[in-house]
């Protein structure tokens, strides 16, 4: 078998998701950091790996992988022995990757480095009118993702193992900290990110454990 590389950056959010992925199901993986801040997202040796100029990306089995959720599901069916991240019922699953697509492509694209530095530098928004577009669109979107986890409260996100949604989950909660989003009205996030933050897996994906952390 060929050497397993995650392309990521500590920070990413999108990153994050696979770390907690590949280290819920204990498969080993070397990093390979790709420094968002110094633009080696789009340097040509990165673009020829993924064309699109984001992180992640993921080599296995000697193939490259793009997009954070297309690499967790692959994960689950390109090794059915370790501990699975999606429901085995098929109503479940869809339920489970509804909710994750509710944070991967309704609230983290918001406030990607890209469109923020775009805010910036061609919309001509601050610093200030920046944080309150990414406070309001992490808000919005835990608001309705709070409700869903209230109708259904259980251990972690989706029952009392943590899968996918818990890979999506605890990286937007760190980025909503890291923002200075008011956590006060969504408790049941909170208290999932809490028991999520106490499994060894989950640490070890933690962005200050990273060998690129500054
Ligand atoms: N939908 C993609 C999002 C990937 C993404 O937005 N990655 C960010 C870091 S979290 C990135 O590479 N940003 C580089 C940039 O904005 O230039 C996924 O889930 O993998």
């Amino acid at each position: 078998m060929t050497e397993r590389v995650l392309y990521g950056y500590y920070r990413s959010s999108a990153a994050y998701r696979v770390r907690i992925a590949l280290n819920l199901k204990g498969l080993q993986y070397r990093q390979q950091p790709v420094n968002l801040l110094k633009g080696e997202q789009r340097d040509p040796a990165y673009l020829a790996l993924n064309p699109q100029g984001l992180v992640p990306a993921l080599l296995d089995n000697g193939q490259l992988l793009s997009q954070s959720l297309a690499i967790c599901e692959y994960l689950d069916e390109a090794y059915p022995d370790t501990p699975a991240l999606l429901p085995s019922d098929c109503m479940e699953r869809a339920r489970v990757r509804a909710l994750a697509l509710s944070i991967c492509a309704d609230i983290h694209p918001l406030h990607n480095a890209r469109v923020l530095k775009y805010l910036e530098t061609e919309l001509g928004q601050d610093d200030a009118q920046k944080t309150q577009w990414i406070r309001h669109w992490i808000a919005t979107g835990f608001t309705a993702l709070e409700l869903q986890l209230a109708s259904q409260p259980a251990t972690y996100a989706c029952g009392d193992t943590p899968g996918l949604l818990d890979a999506c989950l605890v990286p937007q909660v760190f980025a909503a900290r890291r923002f200075g989003v008011d956590l006060a009205a969504f408790p049941h996030i909170v208290r999932v990110d809490a028991a999520l933050s106490a499994l060894p897996a989950v640490q070890a994906a933690h962005p200050a454990q990273q060998p690129d952390a500054v």
